[in-house]
């Protein structure tokens, strides 16, 4: 058995959303725990696996799995029938994959140095910025209709997903607007988002 150690309204809720995208509800147990939020509510969980008391976390038969992008490769793989993955030898392996580690490896860190206002050379050197990652998004997004081809994956729910919980950091370029919306607005990924914010 696959468990999710989830806290709603976290970057949990996109494996959430993936997990109800591949239909696969009934195959992965999703456990709900406290994190300790920016707000200074909640607190660590003991009940939660994960060494740093963070989610998402994943287990499946003891072993643990974390960072949503590992779990999103880990899970598209694992039900490997579903349109949300590519397979190994598909076509768009390289590039699904590529888009997951980019979002852990670059965008996320953009995303955080926003938001703290840092700026360093060093982390330009690195990451370079927002803007040259908007542009990389908007390239892939005027060729194809979703980031690996023309239709839709993982690597699409997750980094859509930051446009969800930050909808102010959605820059005002329409190919990645439109996609972000087109991602947001299927009906699973909606349905899980406005349960999670209500129950808040
Ligand atoms: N890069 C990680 C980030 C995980 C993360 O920071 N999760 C937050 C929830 S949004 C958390 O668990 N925070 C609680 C804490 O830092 O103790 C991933 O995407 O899985």
């Amino acid at each position: 058995m696959l468990t999710l150690y989830h806290a709603p309204n976290s970057r949990s809720t996109r494996i959430v959303q993936l997990i109800h995208e591949m239909g696969v509800t009934d195959q992965v147990d999703i456990q709900k725990v406290s994190i300790p939020r920016q707000d200074g509510s909640g607190a660590v969980d003991t009940a939660n696996p994960h060494p740093e008391g963070k989610v998402p976390c994943l287990m499946h038969d003891g072993a643990m799995i974390r960072e949503s992008d590992a779990i999103m490769l880990y899970l598209t793989d694992h039900f490997g029938d579903t349109p949300l993955g590519r397979s190994i030898g598909a076509p768009g392996r390289g590039a699904y994959l590529s888009w997951l580690s980019w979002y852990g490896n670059v965008f996320e860190p953009l995303i955080v140095m926003q938001f703290c206002e840092l700026s360093h050379p060093g982390l330009q050197a690195t990451y370079r910025d927002l803007a040259t990652a908007n542009a990389q998004l908007e390239k892939a997004l005027t060729t194809h209709a979703y980031l690996v081809d023309d239709q839709i994956s993982a690597a699409d729910i997750l980094i859509s997903s930051t446009y969800g919980w930050a909808p102010q950091l959605m820059p005002d370029i329409p190919a990645i607007r439109d996609w972000a919306t087109r991602c947001l607005d299927r009906p699973a990924t909606k349905a899980v988002a406005e349960q999670e914010k209500s129950a808040a």
